[in-house]
């Protein structure tokens, strides 16, 4: 630390700039270690995979969550609820499960999409699983007439929780770093759960009530597929796509 400090007080004196990381330095560094140069993307070739995540084995029954010691939240429900933890589908797939490409994707800055919403709905987070890029807003909403408290819970982004009144305006929060996944839970309602997955490219789809997932506008080339599920942990296959090729890639977790 002292020699950092050393170090820092000699480049201040040569660059007569701080050594704080104020908004200035901060805003160089950025200019100074630009993003890799942004060939237009080849939309033309560019390739698709798709699959589906099947289940095997009997599905455990999930806990239904008491919600009495919260009158405003049990009131919005006609039936008790359940976890979300493990979700199979009719067709003997597995919903929210987070599928991204893991490896493979050329390093540029890819455009993130539009906003993402998370729901709170009947002290429920809706949907289970999101998915965004580093930097693209999330829009955290609460449709419940009741206080919420929602707490990510990241090892790499840095960690908050911010407390919402009932029925109040939606948080726009985003995160820097890649990161999969990120648990989120209120700290009013000890049984909700959430889960945001945050990449670097827009190559990532969430298992819905099919179990099927689709990854469009891959540049041709070899990837890693990588399969992430709350409870049975993850699956990494390989792909290799040509230009315009639409390949299928299927993962399946044994209960
Ligand atoms: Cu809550």
């Amino acid at each position: 630390m002292k020699r950092f400090w050393i170090a820092c007080g000699a480049l201040s004196v040569l660059l007569l700039a701080g050594c704080g990381g104020g908004k200035e330095e901060s805003a160089k560094k950025e200019e100074a270690a630009p993003a890799p140069a942004a060939a237009p993307i080849d939309e033309a070739n560019a390739a698709t995979v798709t699959g589906k995540v099947s289940f095997e084995g009997t599905a455990p029954k999930m806990a239904t969550i008491d919600m009495s010691a919260n009158p405003a939240c049990a009131r919005e429900h006609s039936t008790a609820q359940k976890s979300e933890e493990v979700v199979v589908n009719g067709n003997g797939t597995l919903r929210y499960v987070f599928v991204w490409v893991k490896q493979g994707v050329p390093d540029r800055q890819w455009p993130a999409g539009a906003p993402v919403e998370l729901d709170q709905k009947g002290c429920m987070y809706a949907p289970h699983v999101i998915g965004v890029m580093t930097g693209q807003n999330i829009e955290i909403k609460n449709n419940d007439p009741t206080n919420h408290n929602i707490h990510p819970l990241p090892r790499i982004n840095q960690e908050w929780n911010q407390s919402q009144p009932p029925k109040g305006e939606a948080l726009i929060k985003s995160f820097p770093r890649e990161e999969v996944m990120i648990p989120v839970k209120c700290n009013v309602h000890p049984w909700m759960r959430s889960y945001i997955g945050v990449v670097s490219h827009p190559f990532f789809a969430v298992t819905g009530e099919d179990g099927t997932f689709t990854i469009k506008g891959l540049p041709p080339g070899n990837y890693t597929i990588e399969a992430w599920h709350e409870k049975y942990g993850t699956q990494d296959l390989p792909v290799t796509v040509a230009p315009k090729e639409s390949k299928t890639v299927d993962f399946s977790f044994k209960g």
